[in-house]
């Protein structure tokens, strides 16, 4: 908080966003102390019900969803929610001044082995200018983005044209010692990230860059994007999830992407540029200009150090020309 403090005052902003990373801070926490304990309560199997994407639900999701959306109501600072464990958006104060999209627990098929997860979160303020309409905001207009990657006590904060930030928990469960993440220029250490298992249904020229690049780079895949893409601001290289277009049964294909653009996909590529990288989707286009037009959209990610990024968006870009 004292980092926080003193950024607000040498911007000389309001304590409402304070109050805000307050009540993100506590709910990250109480998650976090569910998640360790989840075993021993008997919380890491599934709910028995399926989410707005069709996907198994764990009861570890409902406890995170719970704790996020009790916290941020509490803070009074939140107009709306979205969340990836609710279909609708998620009401709170029409008379607060923060819009909050998240994912409480990201990285569901790591939860009954307690391996890591992640709590991810994207911020935009409302206009206080003139009339707000409430409309969706793109990755650009964040004013915030952060994530934990649970239950490893660290978090990473990016605040508009700040900076990104990582911070470790201490024995009193306070997140200190923040250190400025800027992606390493140096090669050596960068790393590829992506699901090989899906090689093969990802478009010919995407499939051709990883035949090209993949020699040149170490690999690594935890499978939930939090922890992933920590490496990946740390070490440099890319994470990508591209759109499945040549699955063998095409019912499988996702030509939009897996990740859900407005609390994933915009979330890192938020944290990537505070940190020096760049982020784009399978047109080449950065995620951060993408005007979302559904709480719940997807998009492919391909995110990390600006070169490999770069020289992937154009490939992107020659492969889909008409939808750019
Ligand atoms: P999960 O489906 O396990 O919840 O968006 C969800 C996500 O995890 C990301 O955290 C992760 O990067 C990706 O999907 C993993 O997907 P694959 O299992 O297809 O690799």
């Amino acid at each position: 908080m004292g980092f926080l403090l003193a950024h607000q005052e040498r911007h000389h902003r309001t304590y409402h966003f304070l109050i805000l990373m307050d009540s993100l801070i506590s709910a990250a926490k109480h998650i976090e102390h569910a998640y360790l304990t989840g075993a021993l309560r008997g919380n890491v199997g599934l709910a028995g019900s399926v989410n707005v994407q069709g996907e198994d639900v764990f009861r570890m999701d409902q406890i995170a969803q719970e704790i996020t959306i009790h916290h941020l109501r509490d803070s009074g600072r939140v107009i709306h929610a979205i969340s990836e464990e609710s279909e609708e958006v998620v009401q709170l104060n029409p008379d607060g001044r923060y819009f909050v999209y998240f994912d409480p627990l990201d990285g569901s098929s790591n939860v009954p082995h307690g391996l890591p997860v992640g709590f991810m979160f994207g911020v935009a303020k409302k206009n206080l200018d003139g009339p707000e309409d409430n409309h969706l905001r793109a990755g650009r207009d964040y004013i915030a983005a952060g994530m934990f990657v649970i239950p490893t006590g660290t978090f990473t904060l990016a605040l508009k044209d700040s900076g990104a930030w990582r911070f470790h928990v201490d024995e009193t469960m306070e997140f200190v010692r923040p250190t400025k993440i800027v992606l390493p220029e140096d090669k050596a250490g960068w790393e590829l990230s992506f699901n090989s298992a899906n090689r093969q249904t990802f478009s010919k020229p995407v499939q051709d860059w990883i035949t090209r690049n993949e020699e040149k780079y170490a690999f690594r895949y935890v499978g939930a994007l939090a922890a992933d893409f920590h490496r990946t601001i740390s070490n440099g290289g890319m994470f990508m999830y591209p759109a499945i277009v040549n699955h063998p049964d095409p019912a499988k294909n996702r030509p939009e992407g897996k990740l859900r653009l407005m609390y994933e996909a915009a979330v890192v590529s938020f944290i990537c540029a505070e940190a020096g990288g760049a982020a784009v989707d399978e047109t080449g286009r950065p995620i951060l200009d993408v005007q979302p037009k559904k709480p719940h959209q997807r998009s492919a990610v391909y995110v990390g150090s600006k070169p490999l990024v770069e020289d992937v968006a154009e490939v992107l870009a020659l492969s889909n020309p008409a939808v750019r």
